[in-house]
């Protein structure tokens, strides 16, 4: 299996992270990289390449544009102002409020976020956009005839909504791969969701839509983030209807319960047919995650990649959260090479 990987991840450093009431070093950090790339070497998986640029505008095919110009210009005119600490948020458009974006950075960056978990800083832009290349290059490989390819994205992309950044994610670069790919010609396209957090961007993006189908296996809203969606009985609205399956799980969710509900998921999928499978993957489902409660084990990745190839559909694996450093490599390998044995 090929990877695509940009070194421009690294421009993405963030300082902080509010988390249990303190500033502390974020947790979706470079260093995540490191580990699957010595993986990678180590373990047979050496052809990685760096992605082709491919501009704005499959970003601009599912993001909003007064978002994505947000992005663009949020670090220069917080840092214009004067401000010791980084980008973040702490005021948003609440209840019965109104839904205009205010002309200071300090209201429009509450009004284009989703949390307070994901500072900004300089070169964050920059690496986003490296991260959506990642994904558009190796869905081009897919597109032109490989039967799957890992898209090793930093940042992570799944919880970016159409005009929302936030935990950790924005650029949502499943959803913008998925939608290449329709613009390409595939007819119908699946994301299946594996990270241990709902994909609420990516159902945000394709609710409506009937020619994208989404599947989510996630730790229940109600006992963790992104906490206001991804919920059972969100199926999808007007020509979506029926094309959004969310599996949410308690606490505790080891392999045995938790590949049932993948089985439920991909005979979904099967049922749509879609020409290209995409595979929103996060390793944050790992027994010891620091931020997560489900107890997937490390050669559960393994048979997870088995399981993936059996699906025989032309597959997009796109690197998500994953955030026991040191396991990180060990797991995300385990995922490609139970996919090749099984291809
Ligand atoms: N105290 C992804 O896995 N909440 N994002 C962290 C830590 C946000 C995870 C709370 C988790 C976001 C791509
Ligand atoms: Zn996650």
């Amino acid at each position: 299996m090929i990877t695509i990987y940009s070194e421009d991840h690294r421009l993405r450093a963030a300082k902080t992270e509010l988390s249990d009431g303190q500033l502390v070093t974020p947790f979706e950090c470079p260093e995540r990289m490191d580990m699957i790339l010595d993986s990678l070497k180590s373990r047979g998986f050496g052809d990685i390449r760096p992605p082709k640029a491919h501009g704005l505008g499959p970003a601009a095919r599912v993001h909003d544009a007064g978002y994505l110009r947000f992005l663009e210009t949020v670090w220069t005119e917080w840092e214009a102002g004067g401000r010791a600490g980084e980008a973040m948020a702490y005021t948003w458009p609440m209840r019965r409020m109104t839904d205009r974006p205010p002309e200071a950075i300090e209201g429009r960056i509450g009004y284009y976020s989703l949390s307070a978990d994901t500072a900004i800083s300089a070169g964050t832009w920059e690496a986003a956009q490296a991260s959506a290349d990642v994904a558009l290059t190796a869905g081009a490989l897919v597109a032109d005839g490989a039967p799957a390819a890992f898209a090793l994205c930093r940042p992570p992309g799944h919880h970016a909504a159409r005009d929302l950044f936030g935990g950790y994610c924005f650029l949502n670069n499943a959803a913008i791969a998925a939608q290449a790919a329709r613009d390409a010609g595939a007819e119908c396209v699946a994301i299946l969701d594996v990270d241990f957090h709902h994909g609420n961007g990516t159902q945000d993006i394709f609710y409506d839509r009937g020619d994208v189908f989404f599947a989510s296996l996630h730790g229940n809203p109600r006992d963790t983030f992104p906490y206001f969606l991804g919920y059972a009985d969100e199926t999808g609205a007007g020509a979506g209807e029926g094309t959004n399956l969310n599996l949410p799980m308690s606490p505790g969710t080891p392999w045995v319960e938790w590949s049932a509900a993948l089985e439920t998921a991909l005979a979904a999928i099967d049922t749509f047919g879609p020409d290209l499978l995409v595979v929103s993957f996060g390793a944050d489902t790992f027994e010891d995650d620091p931020i997560s409660f489900f107890k997937l084990t490390s050669d559960d990745y393994t048979r997870l990649g088995a399981r993936l190839a059996a699906a025989r559909r032309p597959t997009l694996i796109v690197m998500e959260g994953g955030y026991a450093v040191g396991d990180l490599g060990t797991n995300t390998v385990n995922l490609l090479e139970g996919f090749d044995a099984g291809s």
